[in-house]
Protein backbone atom coordinates (compact mmCIF):
# COMPACT_ATOMS: atom_id res chain seq x y z
CA UNK A 1 0.00 0.00 0.00
CA UNK A 2 1.63 3.25 -1.22
CA UNK A 3 1.28 6.26 1.31
CA UNK A 4 -0.64 8.63 -0.30
CA UNK A 5 -0.58 12.39 -0.05
CA UNK A 6 -4.38 13.38 1.12
CA UNK A 7 -4.04 17.26 1.26
CA UNK A 8 -1.89 19.74 0.77
CA UNK A 9 -2.16 23.79 1.45
CA UNK A 10 -0.20 26.89 0.64
CA UNK A 11 -0.82 30.06 2.59
CA UNK A 12 -0.42 33.24 0.56
CA UNK A 13 1.24 36.40 1.94
CA UNK A 14 -0.29 39.64 0.44
CA UNK A 15 1.53 42.68 0.30
CA UNK A 16 0.43 45.23 -2.26
CA UNK A 17 2.44 48.42 -1.22
CA UNK A 18 6.23 48.54 0.00
CA UNK A 19 7.77 50.03 2.50
CA UNK A 20 8.50 52.66 0.45
CA UNK A 21 5.15 53.57 -0.59
CA UNK A 22 5.36 51.83 -4.04
CA UNK A 23 2.02 50.43 -5.44
CA UNK A 24 2.33 47.11 -7.62
CA UNK A 25 0.27 47.47 -10.54
CA UNK A 26 -0.90 44.21 -10.93
CA UNK A 27 -2.97 44.54 -7.26
CA UNK A 28 -3.42 47.93 -7.33
CA UNK A 29 -7.13 48.32 -6.08
CA UNK A 30 -7.33 51.67 -7.46
CA UNK A 31 -9.08 53.61 -4.44
CA UNK A 32 -10.44 57.35 -5.39
CA UNK A 33 -8.19 59.56 -4.22
CA UNK A 34 -11.06 61.57 -2.52
CA UNK A 35 -11.16 58.05 -0.43
CA UNK A 36 -7.13 58.06 -0.20
CA UNK A 37 -7.53 61.68 1.27
CA UNK A 38 -10.45 60.25 3.94
CA UNK A 39 -8.30 57.51 4.72
CA UNK A 40 -5.07 58.96 5.55
CA UNK A 41 -7.30 62.04 7.24
CA UNK A 42 -8.98 58.74 9.55
CA UNK A 43 -5.15 56.71 10.16
CA UNK A 44 -3.46 60.29 11.33
CA UNK A 45 -6.93 60.75 13.47
CA UNK A 46 -6.58 57.46 15.19
CA UNK A 47 -2.56 58.16 16.25
CA UNK A 48 -3.36 61.53 17.36
CA UNK A 49 -6.29 60.09 20.00
CA UNK A 50 -3.71 57.52 20.96
CA UNK A 51 -1.24 60.29 21.28
CA UNK A 52 -3.58 62.70 23.39
CA UNK A 53 -4.56 59.41 25.64
CA UNK A 54 -1.18 59.33 26.62
CA UNK A 55 -1.16 62.91 27.45
CA UNK A 56 -4.42 62.41 29.70
CA UNK A 57 -3.08 58.70 31.14
CA UNK A 58 0.01 60.63 31.88
CA UNK A 59 -2.30 63.58 33.87
CA UNK A 60 -4.72 61.53 35.85
CA UNK A 61 -7.76 62.15 33.33
CA UNK A 62 -7.70 58.65 31.75
CA UNK A 63 -7.45 55.27 32.51
CA UNK A 64 -5.23 52.05 31.46
CA UNK A 65 -5.07 51.65 27.56
CA UNK A 66 -3.63 49.83 25.54
CA UNK A 67 -2.09 52.36 22.74
CA UNK A 68 -2.91 51.45 18.79
CA UNK A 69 0.56 53.51 17.58
CA UNK A 70 2.00 51.08 14.55
CA UNK A 71 -1.21 49.37 14.25
CA UNK A 72 -3.28 51.71 11.86
CA UNK A 73 -3.24 49.19 8.87
CA UNK A 74 -6.35 47.86 10.18
CA UNK A 75 -7.69 50.78 8.47
CA UNK A 76 -8.41 48.89 5.49
CA UNK A 77 -10.67 46.36 7.16
CA UNK A 78 -13.22 49.36 8.28
CA UNK A 79 -13.25 50.32 4.85
CA UNK A 80 -13.86 47.62 3.38
CA UNK A 81 -17.29 47.19 4.75
CA UNK A 82 -20.51 47.27 3.90
CA UNK A 83 -23.42 49.74 5.58
CA UNK A 84 -24.84 46.15 6.78
CA UNK A 85 -21.52 44.62 7.95
CA UNK A 86 -20.75 44.87 11.74
CA UNK A 87 -17.25 45.15 13.53
CA UNK A 88 -17.17 42.88 16.32
CA UNK A 89 -13.36 44.76 17.77
CA UNK A 90 -11.01 43.89 20.37
CA UNK A 91 -9.37 47.03 21.90
CA UNK A 92 -6.56 48.32 19.42
CA UNK A 93 -8.42 48.84 16.00
CA UNK A 94 -9.27 52.55 16.34
CA UNK A 95 -8.49 53.23 13.21
CA UNK A 96 -11.09 50.81 11.51
CA UNK A 97 -13.45 52.17 14.10
CA UNK A 98 -13.10 55.61 13.59
CA UNK A 99 -13.62 54.66 9.64
CA UNK A 100 -16.54 53.60 10.44
CA UNK A 101 -18.05 56.19 12.24
CA UNK A 102 -17.37 55.60 15.96
CA UNK A 103 -17.18 58.47 17.87
CA UNK A 104 -14.18 59.51 19.47
CA UNK A 105 -16.07 60.27 22.49
CA UNK A 106 -16.71 56.94 23.30
CA UNK A 107 -13.18 55.55 23.01
CA UNK A 108 -11.85 58.13 25.64
CA UNK A 109 -15.12 57.33 28.16
CA UNK A 110 -14.80 53.90 27.74
CA UNK A 111 -10.98 54.11 28.68
CA UNK A 112 -11.88 56.46 31.60
CA UNK A 113 -13.81 54.28 32.82
CA UNK A 114 -17.46 54.32 31.89
CA UNK A 115 -18.95 51.06 30.77
CA UNK A 116 -21.83 52.68 28.92
CA UNK A 117 -19.65 54.33 26.64
CA UNK A 118 -19.03 50.78 25.41
CA UNK A 119 -22.37 50.82 23.42
CA UNK A 120 -21.65 52.63 20.03
CA UNK A 121 -24.40 54.38 18.01
CA UNK A 122 -26.12 51.63 16.24
CA UNK A 123 -25.82 53.03 12.33
CA UNK A 124 -21.77 52.54 13.07
CA UNK A 125 -22.68 48.67 13.80
CA UNK A 126 -19.78 48.20 16.49
CA UNK A 127 -20.14 45.91 19.64
CA UNK A 128 -18.78 46.61 22.87
CA UNK A 129 -14.82 46.27 22.84
CA UNK A 130 -14.00 43.60 25.35
CA UNK A 131 -11.04 43.01 27.97
CA UNK A 132 -11.43 39.54 27.93
CA UNK A 133 -9.06 38.01 25.65
CA UNK A 134 -10.83 36.35 22.76
CA UNK A 135 -14.44 35.95 23.87
CA UNK A 136 -15.38 38.75 20.80
CA UNK A 137 -14.41 35.45 18.19
CA UNK A 138 -17.54 33.73 19.67
CA UNK A 139 -19.31 36.93 19.96
CA UNK A 140 -18.82 37.58 15.99
CA UNK A 141 -19.11 34.10 15.36
CA UNK A 142 -22.57 33.92 17.11
CA UNK A 143 -24.02 37.01 15.50
CA UNK A 144 -23.13 35.65 12.25
CA UNK A 145 -25.50 32.73 12.90
CA UNK A 146 -27.72 35.08 13.97
CA UNK A 147 -27.60 36.89 10.56
CA UNK A 148 -27.56 33.47 8.49
CA UNK A 149 -30.67 32.15 10.60
CA UNK A 150 -32.51 35.45 9.71
CA UNK A 151 -31.72 35.73 6.41
CA UNK A 152 -30.05 38.92 7.16
CA UNK A 153 -27.33 40.51 4.66
CA UNK A 154 -24.82 41.38 7.00
CA UNK A 155 -21.36 39.93 7.13
CA UNK A 156 -19.76 40.46 10.91
CA UNK A 157 -15.67 40.77 10.99
CA UNK A 158 -14.61 39.94 14.85
CA UNK A 159 -10.76 40.84 15.34
CA UNK A 160 -8.53 39.54 18.03
CA UNK A 161 -4.65 39.43 18.75
CA UNK A 162 -2.15 36.68 18.48
CA UNK A 163 -2.31 36.28 21.68
CA UNK A 164 -5.93 35.78 21.15
CA UNK A 165 -5.92 32.84 18.86
CA UNK A 166 -4.13 30.55 21.70
CA UNK A 167 -7.68 31.01 23.49
CA UNK A 168 -9.93 28.13 23.33
CA UNK A 169 -12.08 30.50 22.18
CA UNK A 170 -10.97 31.10 19.34
CA UNK A 171 -10.55 27.46 18.21
CA UNK A 172 -14.34 26.96 19.06
CA UNK A 173 -15.52 29.93 16.93
CA UNK A 174 -13.63 28.85 14.17
CA UNK A 175 -15.04 25.42 14.37
CA UNK A 176 -18.60 26.56 14.36
CA UNK A 177 -18.01 29.13 12.20
CA UNK A 178 -16.44 26.51 9.43
CA UNK A 179 -19.53 23.30 9.76
CA UNK A 180 -21.72 25.99 9.23
CA UNK A 181 -20.39 28.28 6.77
CA UNK A 182 -20.85 31.24 8.71
CA UNK A 183 -20.53 34.62 6.95
CA UNK A 184 -17.84 35.55 9.88
CA UNK A 185 -13.91 37.23 8.89
CA UNK A 186 -11.81 36.42 11.59
CA UNK A 187 -8.85 39.30 11.35
CA UNK A 188 -5.97 38.20 13.90
CA UNK A 189 -3.91 41.04 14.09
CA UNK A 190 -0.41 39.70 14.64
CA UNK A 191 1.85 42.35 16.48
CA UNK A 192 4.37 40.37 17.71
CA UNK A 193 3.63 40.54 21.42
CA UNK A 194 0.77 39.33 23.83
CA UNK A 195 2.43 41.49 26.85
CA UNK A 196 5.06 40.24 27.20
CA UNK A 197 4.47 36.88 25.10
CA UNK A 198 6.29 36.51 22.08
CA UNK A 199 4.80 35.36 19.12
CA UNK A 200 7.32 32.96 18.87
CA UNK A 201 6.20 31.27 22.03
CA UNK A 202 2.97 31.96 21.55
CA UNK A 203 2.05 29.36 19.30
CA UNK A 204 4.67 26.59 16.72
CA UNK A 205 2.90 26.77 13.71
CA UNK A 206 4.70 29.02 10.83
CA UNK A 207 1.84 31.21 10.34
CA UNK A 208 -1.25 32.03 11.92
CA UNK A 209 -3.15 31.94 8.61
CA UNK A 210 -2.97 28.51 8.53
CA UNK A 211 -5.15 27.59 11.66
CA UNK A 212 -7.52 27.80 8.98
CA UNK A 213 -7.18 24.82 7.26
CA UNK A 214 -8.00 23.03 9.90
CA UNK A 215 -11.78 24.10 10.35
CA UNK A 216 -12.36 23.88 6.41
CA UNK A 217 -11.89 27.61 5.44
CA UNK A 218 -9.23 29.62 3.86
CA UNK A 219 -6.63 31.93 5.47
CA UNK A 220 -4.60 34.42 4.07
CA UNK A 221 -1.70 36.35 5.39
CA UNK A 222 -1.26 40.42 4.98
CA UNK A 223 1.42 42.54 5.67
CA UNK A 224 -1.13 44.41 8.25
CA UNK A 225 0.71 47.73 7.65
CA UNK A 226 -0.12 47.84 4.65
CA UNK A 227 -3.72 49.71 4.04
CA UNK A 228 -4.61 48.02 0.63
CA UNK A 229 -3.50 44.58 1.52
CA UNK A 230 -5.60 44.93 4.50
CA UNK A 231 -8.89 46.58 2.09
CA UNK A 232 -7.97 43.74 -0.59
CA UNK A 233 -7.96 40.52 1.50
CA UNK A 234 -11.28 42.09 3.24
CA UNK A 235 -13.15 42.58 0.21
CA UNK A 236 -11.93 38.97 -1.15
CA UNK A 237 -13.66 37.40 2.16
CA UNK A 238 -16.33 40.03 2.21
CA UNK A 239 -17.19 38.38 -1.27
CA UNK A 240 -17.01 34.76 -0.16
CA UNK A 241 -19.18 35.02 2.44
CA UNK A 242 -21.65 36.98 0.97
CA UNK A 243 -22.10 34.38 -1.70
CA UNK A 244 -22.32 31.77 1.30
CA UNK A 245 -19.38 30.44 1.12
CA UNK A 246 -18.33 30.90 4.65
CA UNK A 247 -15.77 32.42 6.77
CA UNK A 248 -12.15 33.59 6.40
CA UNK A 249 -9.01 33.84 8.49
CA UNK A 250 -7.23 37.01 7.66
CA UNK A 251 -3.94 36.87 9.95
CA UNK A 252 -2.43 40.77 9.83
CA UNK A 253 1.53 40.93 10.44
CA UNK A 254 1.90 44.36 12.17
CA UNK A 255 3.59 45.64 15.45
CA UNK A 256 3.03 47.21 18.48
CA UNK A 257 5.96 50.21 18.66
CA UNK A 258 4.41 50.99 21.84
CA UNK A 259 3.63 49.57 25.40
CA UNK A 260 0.94 47.40 25.64
CA UNK A 261 -0.80 49.38 27.93
CA UNK A 262 0.26 52.80 29.59
CA UNK A 263 0.52 50.17 33.00
CA UNK A 264 3.48 48.15 30.72
CA UNK A 265 7.26 48.94 30.25
CA UNK A 266 8.37 47.10 27.32
CA UNK A 267 12.15 47.43 28.01
CA UNK A 268 11.79 44.69 30.69
CA UNK A 269 10.86 42.39 28.05
CA UNK A 270 12.27 43.31 24.31
CA UNK A 271 15.18 44.88 22.69
CA UNK A 272 14.99 48.02 21.52
CA UNK A 273 16.89 46.48 18.31
CA UNK A 274 13.87 44.87 17.34
CA UNK A 275 11.53 48.03 18.15
CA UNK A 276 14.28 50.12 15.70
CA UNK A 277 13.18 47.26 12.36
CA UNK A 278 9.82 48.12 13.54
CA UNK A 279 9.92 51.97 12.66
CA UNK A 280 10.24 52.33 9.06
CA UNK A 281 7.44 50.17 8.28
CA UNK A 282 5.02 52.38 10.11
CA UNK A 283 2.26 52.25 8.23
CA UNK A 284 1.23 56.01 8.38
CA UNK A 285 5.01 56.78 6.92
CA UNK A 286 4.54 54.29 4.37
CA UNK A 287 0.58 56.02 3.53
CA UNK A 288 2.47 59.47 3.77
CA UNK A 289 5.00 58.43 0.74
CA UNK A 290 2.23 56.93 -1.49
CA UNK A 291 0.14 59.89 -0.88
CA UNK A 292 3.41 62.30 -1.65
CA UNK A 293 3.84 60.08 -5.20
CA UNK A 294 0.36 61.11 -6.40
CA UNK A 295 0.58 64.21 -5.26
CA UNK A 296 -2.04 64.16 -2.97
CA UNK A 297 -0.07 65.49 0.32
CA UNK A 298 1.56 68.85 1.09
CA UNK A 299 2.98 70.56 3.68
CA UNK A 300 -0.12 72.75 4.18
CA UNK A 301 -2.36 69.86 3.80
CA UNK A 302 -0.81 68.33 6.74
CA UNK A 303 -0.87 71.10 8.75
CA UNK A 304 -4.51 71.78 7.69
CA UNK A 305 -5.19 68.20 8.73
CA UNK A 306 -3.48 68.33 12.21
CA UNK A 307 -5.86 71.51 13.11
CA UNK A 308 -8.94 70.05 12.34
CA UNK A 309 -8.40 66.78 13.98
CA UNK A 310 -6.96 68.63 17.00
CA UNK A 311 -10.03 70.70 17.73
CA UNK A 312 -12.52 67.75 17.14
CA UNK A 313 -10.33 65.50 19.56
CA UNK A 314 -10.66 68.51 22.21
CA UNK A 315 -14.45 69.15 21.73
CA UNK A 316 -14.53 65.00 22.04
CA UNK A 317 -12.24 65.50 25.79
CA UNK A 318 -14.55 68.28 27.17
CA UNK A 319 -17.87 66.78 26.48
CA UNK A 320 -15.90 63.23 27.83
CA UNK A 321 -15.09 64.57 31.05
CA UNK A 322 -17.89 66.56 31.46
CA UNK A 323 -20.22 63.35 31.23
CA UNK A 324 -17.47 62.48 33.25
CA UNK A 325 -17.96 64.01 36.11
CA UNK A 326 -21.98 62.83 36.12
CA UNK A 327 -21.36 59.63 36.57
CA UNK A 328 -22.32 57.98 39.91
CA UNK A 329 -19.57 55.37 40.26
CA UNK A 330 -21.68 53.12 42.62
CA UNK A 331 -23.95 51.80 39.43
CA UNK A 332 -20.81 49.72 38.19
CA UNK A 333 -22.71 47.43 40.86
CA UNK A 334 -25.96 47.31 39.61
CA UNK A 335 -25.24 46.08 35.88
CA UNK A 336 -23.46 43.09 36.79
CA UNK A 337 -26.43 41.13 36.44
CA UNK A 338 -30.38 42.16 35.15
CA UNK A 339 -30.84 41.38 38.74
CA UNK A 340 -28.32 42.38 41.30
CA UNK A 341 -27.79 39.10 43.91
CA UNK A 342 -27.53 39.72 47.65
CA UNK A 343 -23.89 39.76 47.30
CA UNK A 344 -23.30 42.45 44.73
CA UNK A 345 -26.59 44.18 47.19
CA UNK A 346 -24.08 44.13 50.34
CA UNK A 347 -21.09 44.94 48.38
CA UNK A 348 -22.57 48.07 47.41
CA UNK A 349 -24.05 49.07 50.33
CA UNK A 350 -19.92 48.65 51.94
CA UNK A 351 -18.68 50.50 48.86
CA UNK A 352 -21.50 53.42 49.98
CA UNK A 353 -20.63 52.96 53.77
CA UNK A 354 -16.91 52.81 53.18
CA UNK A 355 -17.07 56.71 50.73
CA UNK A 356 -19.10 58.19 53.74
CA UNK A 357 -16.82 57.36 56.18
CA UNK A 358 -13.87 58.51 54.11
CA UNK A 359 -15.84 61.52 53.66
CA UNK A 360 -16.12 61.83 57.35
CA UNK A 361 -12.40 61.90 57.91
CA UNK A 362 -11.71 65.27 55.08
CA UNK A 363 -14.56 67.51 56.82
C1 LIG B 1 -9.18 35.76 29.09
C2 LIG B 1 -8.07 36.72 29.42
N1 LIG B 1 -6.88 36.25 29.82
C3 LIG B 1 -5.87 37.12 30.12
C4 LIG B 1 -6.08 38.48 30.02
C5 LIG B 1 -4.95 39.45 30.36
N2 LIG B 1 -4.49 40.06 29.09
C6 LIG B 1 -4.85 41.30 28.72
S1 LIG B 1 -4.22 41.73 27.24
C7 LIG B 1 -3.41 40.26 27.07
C8 LIG B 1 -2.57 39.97 25.86
C9 LIG B 1 -3.35 39.98 24.61
O1 LIG B 1 -2.50 39.77 23.52
P1 LIG B 1 -3.05 39.77 22.05
O2 LIG B 1 -4.29 38.94 21.97
O3 LIG B 1 -1.93 39.39 21.15
O4 LIG B 1 -3.49 41.28 21.80
P2 LIG B 1 -2.62 42.61 21.95
O5 LIG B 1 -2.77 43.08 23.37
O6 LIG B 1 -1.21 42.29 21.59
O7 LIG B 1 -3.22 43.60 21.01
C10 LIG B 1 -3.66 39.45 28.18
C11 LIG B 1 -3.08 38.10 28.34
C12 LIG B 1 -7.36 38.93 29.64
N3 LIG B 1 -7.64 40.23 29.50
N4 LIG B 1 -8.33 38.03 29.32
Amino acid sequence: MPRTALKQFTIEHLQIMDQDGNVDPALDPKIPDQDLKELYRTMLKARMVDDRMYKLQAQGRMGTFPGVKGQEGCLGYGYALGKDDSIVPAFRETAALFYRGAPIKNILQYFMGMEEANVFPPEVKILPIPIAIGSQTLHGAGLAWANQIQNKPGVVLTFFGDGGSSEGDFHEACNMAGIFKLPVIFVCINNGWAISVPRTTQCASETLAQKAVGYGFPGIQVDGNDFMATYVACKEALDRARKGEGPTLIESVTYRLGAHTTADDPKRYRSEKEVEVWKPRDPMIRFKAYMEKKKLWSEAWQTKLEQEIAVEIEEAVREAEAEFQAINPYEMFDHVYSEMTPDLVAQKEHALEFAEEVAALHH
